[in-house]
């Protein structure tokens, strides 16, 4: 699939490509994207991009006339019959989960504006956008770090990118919790007091036993940090009785 990015800084994304386990995809052309600077689509005589925002205040607003343009050189050269989502990154937009990085996995790609300074003229938005997302509730400099976010989490979806041990992931039960803790060698880790040992019940052997303790982890730390999570896994059906009654002996009175 193809994702046509537009960015005052495309150099930000060329390292990302050639590194990591997301390598495969891009250089693979699972994952085509194309970068195209907005200055080269700028207001003459200086390729001017951004102006002051009408009714005053701070910052600087990108300008609907060179992103129009740069939209439209897009367009042509993707020619598609069912033109691509066109995704604008923005502190407004909605939240990015894991489903809509699903749903753009699965479709035949997109336009991502990388927005800088205050925003994007609203004119723009309201003809042309399709969906703004934001990566959370901080304050960045600009679109491009949410766009390698979103490239990065389509790019490991692709089939071949992530080993098997993987792949079986994405339909585990355990999906939409929290990880469990992981642990490897050694056994004891040294350290003041005696040291630090694995939990036994991962010495044990027992496969099912270490499945339940896994679970019962991810719950348990689920229901510390994420509260919010837990109540969507509750409410879409995707808590066993185990579950249920693993949470009711975290919440009950010590005895
Ligand atoms: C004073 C209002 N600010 C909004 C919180 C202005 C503003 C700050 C930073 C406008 C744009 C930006 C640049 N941020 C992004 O382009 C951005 C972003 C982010 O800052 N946080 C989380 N997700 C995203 S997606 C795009």
């Amino acid at each position: 699939m193809r994702f046509d990015v537009i960015t005052l800084f495309p150099e930000l994304f060329e390292a990302h490509f050639v590194h990591g386990v997301t390598r495969r995809a891009f250089e693979s052309h699972q994952v085509d994207v194309r970068l195209w600077q907005l200055r080269d689509f700028g207001d003459p005589p200086h390729a001017r991009v951004d102006d002051r925002p009408y009714g005053g205040g701070p910052g600087m607003v990108l300008l609907a006339e060179p992103l129009t343009r740069a939209l439209e050189a897009i367009r042509t050269d993707r020619a598609e019959p069912v033109p691509a989502p066109l995704v604008n990154f923005s502190p407004a937009g909605r939240p990015l989960k894991q489903a809509t990085v699903g749903e753009l996995a699965a479709g035949g790609g997109a336009i991502l504006l990388c927005a800088r300074y205050e925003g994007v003229d609203q004119r723009f938005i309201d003809r042309h956008v399709d969906i703004e997302l934001s990566v959370g509730d901080y304050v960045l400099s600009g679109g491009e770090i949410p766009a390698l976010a979103l490239l990065d989490a389509i790019a490991r979806l692709q089939p071949g990118v992530l080993g098997d041990a993987r792949s079986h992931e994405q339909d585990s039960f355990s999906e939409g919790l929290l990880d469990c803790p992981h642990y490897s060698r050694p056994e004891v880790l040294a350290g003041a007091g005696g040291g630090d040992a694995v939990p036994e019940i991962l010495l044990s052997g027992n496969h099912a036993a270490i499945e339940r303790w896994r679970r019962d982890q991810a719950l348990m730390l689920t229901a510390e940090r994420r509260p919010d999570l837990l109540a969507a896994a509750e409410s879409e059906g995707r808590l066993s009785t185990a579950d249920r009654a693993q949470l009711a002996r975290r919440t009950s009175p010590k005895l």
